[in-house]
């Protein structure tokens, strides 16, 4: 199938231009990530750094470990300060690296009360962050999870 190898050159091609645009090496990790994950394998699931307003988060990410240019799955658990499952919340998921890659933003969307889920694409290998926004009427609540080691091959 040409169209099929005409394809993979241009998928090439482009990660070839991501690599060479946003200078992998040397890896400068925040200290954050530094003392919250240092101990974690490269690719142990997401590790929450921070966390802040009334809201408790955690996320998972399908595949596991994740791969660079792939579909990912984002699952974020979300709970209210009585204990609940978080319902009718707006919840954005922003993917950083510790050096500019321009917005890639997932826009998560309730499957069930505490349960929000998404479809995004690391468009680079190593090291990122999830920056989590839950807003709910006059209630924000945010979180940092660190994503580490994603790989660098599909
Ligand atoms: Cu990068």
């Amino acid at each position: 199938m040409k169209s099929n190898r005409f394809a993979a050159i241009i998928i090439a091609a482009l990660a070839a231009l991501l690599l060479a645009g946003c200078n992998p090496n040397p890896p400068e990790k925040t200290a954050a990530a530094d003392t919250a994950a240092a101990t974690a394998p490269a690719d142990a699931p997401p590790t929450r750094l921070a966390q802040e307003g009334p809201y408790k988060f955690s996320l998972s990410l399908e595949p596991m470990p994740p791969k660079n240019l792939t579909k990912t799955t984002f699952t974020l658990m979300a709970l209210a300060p009585e204990g609940k499952g978080l319902s009718g919340a707006t919840i954005t998921l922003d993917l950083k690296m510790n050096h500019p890659m321009g917005p890639n933003q997932v826009v998560l969307k309730e499957q069930s009360p505490g349960t929000y889920t998404g479809e995004g694409v690391f468009t680079m290998g190593g090291d990122w962050e999830a920056h989590i926004t839950a807003k709910k009427g006059k209630q924000t609540g945010t979180a940092r999870f660190a994503i580490r080691g994603v790989s660098f091959t599909k």
